[in-house]
């Protein structure tokens, strides 16, 4: 089936006999119409790397505090973490070689990392050759032109945090597990009670070949969150070494929030990783991306510019719910953001609540309930 939801932070397979709840049957038992009225599914889409599955673990730790990841969990994090360090510095070297930046005495060391099995635990020797080659000049030359090869966002963190990771003792950090990434593939679902809505938060694969499968999950939507990474607007795509990201994320929004499945549906902007946005205007404003661009120089005005730019992708007669600027790793900005989702949610469904909290009200009362 392939489809998972997940029950007091625990991720399981959906049961096919919920699945109709979605389907909305207006004459089926009491439990599956309060279920109706008080069940809101948000989709969380985007392009591949803006940041869903962070955002998606900051709702985590927010709503479900404790029970939302095992210590057995927090442990894994440090395999996922070794693997993304060697990917992160193999795809550097590639970058070298894709730009033609010759590599010199880094070369040896170079070809130790890209024999290294991506799967297997990093040893000290093999973080040490990895810490000398970041700090070395053809790497860092390679990694200051990621307009013009895929480096994925957090290279530089797992690079000078490696010789953490392999320290016998090591146990991944809150901020290492938002670091690290486990590319999504399928769909994960992660469900949480806000009083007085059940909140179900649809988190989707967002690179080219996921996003075939989205179509599956566009029914019964309360809402669409579309994440997008700001500083995209001068990096290159990981599935397309051509394809600037920012470019693609406005084409997949303008695709989605065109969609006739979607004609009615909220759309909430989350503009995300605006702390890289940020350190990214210091070598490059956003004319590199959008040439027409002749405003100030500021984050604020840039931001406000991109915002534009998404804004006018909506449909005739449609505007964006509300747009949000956040860093996906920072818990007090999902904190903030996704409150604003969620009272815009309720504020706009009144009267099913109403409805849904009066029927829970009666089947409480009710003798053996
Ligand atoms: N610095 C920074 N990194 C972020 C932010 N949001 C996400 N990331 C990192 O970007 C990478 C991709 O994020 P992920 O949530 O997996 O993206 P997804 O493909 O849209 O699910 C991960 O390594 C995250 O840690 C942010 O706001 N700031
Ligand atoms: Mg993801």
């Amino acid at each position: 089936m392939g489809t998972f939801c997940s029950r007091n932070g625990g991720i399981v397979e959906e049961d096919p006999t919920t699945a109709n709840i979605d389907r909305g049957l207006e004459e089926g038992p009491v439990e599956d119409r309060i279920k109706k009225s008080l069940h809101f599914k948000i989709l969380l889409l985007g392009a591949g790397e803006s940041g869903k599955s962070t955002v998606v673990k900051q709702l985590r730790n927010i709503y479900l505090g404790e029970l939302a990841i095992s210590p057995e969990e927090i442990r894994s994090y440090a395999s996922v973490l070794h693997t993304n360090t060697i990917q992160a510095m193999k795809v550097l070297i590639r970058g070298c070689e894709r730009l033609k930046i010759p590599l010199g005495e880094m070369q040896t060391l170079a070809k130790y990392i890209m024999d290294l099995d991506e799967q297997e635990p990093l040893l000290e020797e093999d973080a040490a050759t990895i810490g000398k080659l970041w700090k070395s000049v053809p790497l860092q030359k390679a990694y200051s032109q990621k307009s013009r090869v895929y480096v994925p966002d957090s290279a530089a963190y797992y690079f000078e945090n490696i010789l953490r990771f392999v320290t016998a003792d090591f146990l991944p950090s809150e901020e290492d597990i938002l670091m690290a990434r486990i590319r999504t593939t399928g769909m994960f679902m992660t469900a949480f009670d806000s009083p007085p809505v059940h909140w179900r938060v649809v988190d989707l694969g967002g690179q080219r070949s996921e996003r075939k499968k989205w179509i599956r999950f566009f029914d019964d939507v309360e809402a669409i969150l579309f994440v997008v990474n700001l500083a995209g607007y001068n990096q290159v795509l990981f599935e397309d070494q051509s394809k600037n990201r920012m470019v693609e994320a406005l084409e997949l929004f303008e695709e989605i929030s065109k969609h006739h499945c979607f004609r009615e549906t909220p759309v909430f902007l989350f503009l995300n990783k605006k702390d890289i946005f940020e350190q990214c205007l210091n070598e490059q404003d956003i004319s590199c991306c959008f040439p027409e661009y002749d405003g100030e120089k500021t984050t604020m005005a840039q931001m406000e510019f991109i915002h534009e730019q998404f804004r006018r992708k909506m449909p005739d007669k449609k505007e964006l719910t509300c747009t949000n600027y956040i860093a996906a790793c920072c818990r007090k900005d999902v904190r903030y953001a996704f409150e604003d989702v969620k009272e815009n949610l309720i504020k706009h469904n009144q009267k099913r609540i109403r409805k849904g909290l009066k029927k829970q009200s009666q089947l409480n009362s009710q003798p053996n309930s």
